[in-house]
């Protein structure tokens, strides 16, 4: 099941979804049986932003059916806390590392591409365009003409692949992607969390510390499908796949959909070891349809 993904040669095509698998815990908690068993053939670690953030207050989880809220606001060491404490772990993972960076303004994701564009333990970037430019108050990723100039504006700073996670939340996410195709993008990933809010059952206040999340799990795969299968019908770069995946017929879904890879999210919260179960279920089901 071997995939080419921009150059990169990956045992499987399951990999995380970013901020889903928090590799550093996974480690303490298992030990060296996580280097045996990696459940991903490539690991995308959680969004790095340039300076340090707390997060949002909590609550910042909420369960509805067949998924997740979240509402985590970036808790992050920043550029130079990743590379000091976070990176010399993640470059001991037996997969390769993408990281996935977000920024306030397109300076602030040049910063993060260029430092990284530096290090060799790092195998590809993934721009998180889920975000406000503070300098524009647009979401950067809502918007094809926002993402395309993003896109050249970091595009020259690395040859490592870069590859534009997308946003649900936009009105014509195939756009988006097209443009981000045009500006130099190698590859798309979809989808994020869709906006969702909760109320407390008890006062009817928002539950959430930051008042709205991202909803993903089960409850969001119809809805990644149906992205995924009209971006790849606007793009001929390669696409990550993600959303609300379970079981290795969901995986099989998004690729039958357009996807060259598949991300594990929520999943991977009720089965640390999802990745390579439903790799595992993918093959089976690929080596039956070719019977
Ligand atoms: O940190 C978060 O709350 C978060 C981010 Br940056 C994201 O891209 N998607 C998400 O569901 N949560």
């Amino acid at each position: 099941m071997t995939v080419d993904f921009c150059g990169l040669e990956l045992a499987h095509p399951l990999i995380n979804g970013s901020g889903t698998f928090d590799a550093i815990a996974a480690h303490r908690a298992f030990g060296d049986e996580l280097f045996e068993r990696f459940p991903f053939a490539a690991f995308v670690s959680k969004t790095v932003t340039a300076a340090p953030r707390q997060g949002n207050p909590p609550p910042r989880l909420w369960e509805v059916a067949g998924g997740l809220i979240n509402s985590i606001g970036l808790p992050n060491k920043g550029l130079e806390g990743y590379l000091d404490h976070d990176l010399p772990f993640l470059a001991t993972l037996p997969v390769p590392l993408i990281v996935n960076v977000m920024g306030f303004s397109r300076d602030e994701v040049a910063e993060l591409v260029g430092a990284f564009a530096e290090r060799t333990e790092v195998a590809a970037l993934e721009l998180n365009v889920s975000c406000p430019n503070v300098e524009t108050g647009l979401v950067m990723g809502a918007d094809p003409d926002e993402t395309a100039r993003l896109v050249s504006r970091v595009r020259p700073l690395t040859a490592k692949p870069l590859i534009v996670k997308l946003t649900p939340n936009a009105t014509d996410v195939a756009a988006v992607a097209r443009s981000s195709q045009e500006a130099g993008a190698d590859a798309v990933s979809l989808i994020n969390t869709l906006r969702g809010m909760a109320l407390d059952p008890r006062t009817g206040a928002p539950w959430l510390g930051g008042v709205t999340g991202g909803t993903s799990g089960p409850a969001v795969r119809a809805i990644a499908l149906a992205q995924v299968y009209d971006v790849a019908t606007a793009v001929d770069i390669p696409i990550v796949g993600m959303g609300g995946v379970q079981r290795g017929r969901d995986a099989l879904d998004l690729m039958r959909a357009g996807a060259t890879l598949v991300a594990v999210g929520t999943e991977s919260f009720r089965d640390p070891a999802a990745g390579l179960r439903i790799a595992s279920e993918l093959a089976e089901l690929l080596a039956n349809a070719a019977v």
